[in-house]
């Protein structure tokens, strides 16, 4: 409960900032988009990780006024990136369950980067599998007026959840994000391999582009461009990072 008021009172004393990771083209090397992390520095107990806060803003239902914030933030960080000559690759932002939820959202974020002035194809959104299973049927409505919005949709965290195929091929994803637990051991464990293998093949007969998560080693890069994997996050290219070392991974327009 304590984290919950300080949660509360974090995004106006400033204590919340973005990160961002890159993700990097598996055959050229080029960074080609980025994942906006949440970071909370809390004065006490010091670094926070979303992975505990999330829930406790979820539970608590601060998450729709923290996930805006952190709309806003990327958008104009882009528009600040655009400004400064940068050549500008989407951005994604992860959304929660509740935040996905929340009514007339597809229309609330599009009018978030609109204000900002940027085009909304500039931001990405990471769905997971289990918030689809727990919106239901609506869920499949929003995020074809978020694509139609221009917003790319990305299916994060996949195989953790326990999405039917039957229910896959009717969303509107253009790409599929291979959670870090296949990718770990992959170069070592013949049913990871399988795995990311078969979910590969699966996207790419949908018509998606598939990134793996969690590349640590050369090792594990080898493996996933032989399963014709095109993007992939890790540390071996780069941790998520602040804005001010982020932009060292940006091109300037010529
Ligand atoms: O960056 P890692 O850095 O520790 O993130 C941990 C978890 O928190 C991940 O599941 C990630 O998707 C989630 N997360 C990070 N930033 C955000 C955010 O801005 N919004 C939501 N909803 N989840 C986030
Ligand atoms: O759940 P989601 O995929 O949105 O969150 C990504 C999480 O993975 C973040 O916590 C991020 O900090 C973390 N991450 C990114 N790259 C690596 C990596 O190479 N290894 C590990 N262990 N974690 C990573
Ligand atoms: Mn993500
Ligand atoms: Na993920």
């Amino acid at each position: 409960l304590q984290l919950e008021n300080d949660l509360r009172s974090a995004l106006a004393k400033g204590q919340l900032t973005m990160y961002y990771q890159p993700k990097v083209s598996v055959s050229s090397g080029e960074v080609v988009g980025m994942e906006a992390l949440l970071r909370w520095s809390h004065p006490q107990i010091g670094f926070v990780s979303p992975a505990d806060f999330i829930p406790v803003a979820e539970e608590s239902g601060l998450i729709n006024e923290i996930g805006d914030w952190v709309l806003h933030q990327v958008a104009m960080q882009q528009r600040i990136w655009l400004s400064q000559g940068y050549r500008i690759v989407p951005v994604a932002v992860n959304l929660s369950v509740r935040q996905f939820g929340q009514k007339n959202f597809a229309e609330k974020i599009q009018s978030i980067v609109r204000n900002v002035g940027i085009p909304t194809h500039f931001i990405e959104l990471e769905l997971t599998e289990s918030m689809l299973m727990d919106i239901g049927g609506d869920s499949i409505r929003v995020m074809d007026q978020l694509n139609e919005a221009g917003f790319d949709l990305s299916l994060d965290d996949f195989g953790t959840g326990y999405s039917s195929l039957s229910r896959l091929k009717l969303l509107p994803m253009k790409s599929l994000k291979i959670d870090q637990s296949f990718v770990r051991d992959i170069d070592t464990d013949e049913n990871d391999e399988a795995i990311v293998n078969a979910t590969a093949v699966l996207a790419h007969a949908m018509e998606m582009k598939v990134i793996a998560e969690g590349v640590e080693t050369q090792a594990q890069l080898d493996f996933i461009r032989d399963l014709h994997c095109e993007e992939y996050q890790g540390y071996l290219f780069c941790r998520p990072v602040p804005e001010s070392i982020a932009v060292t991974y940006l091109q300037r327009e010529s």
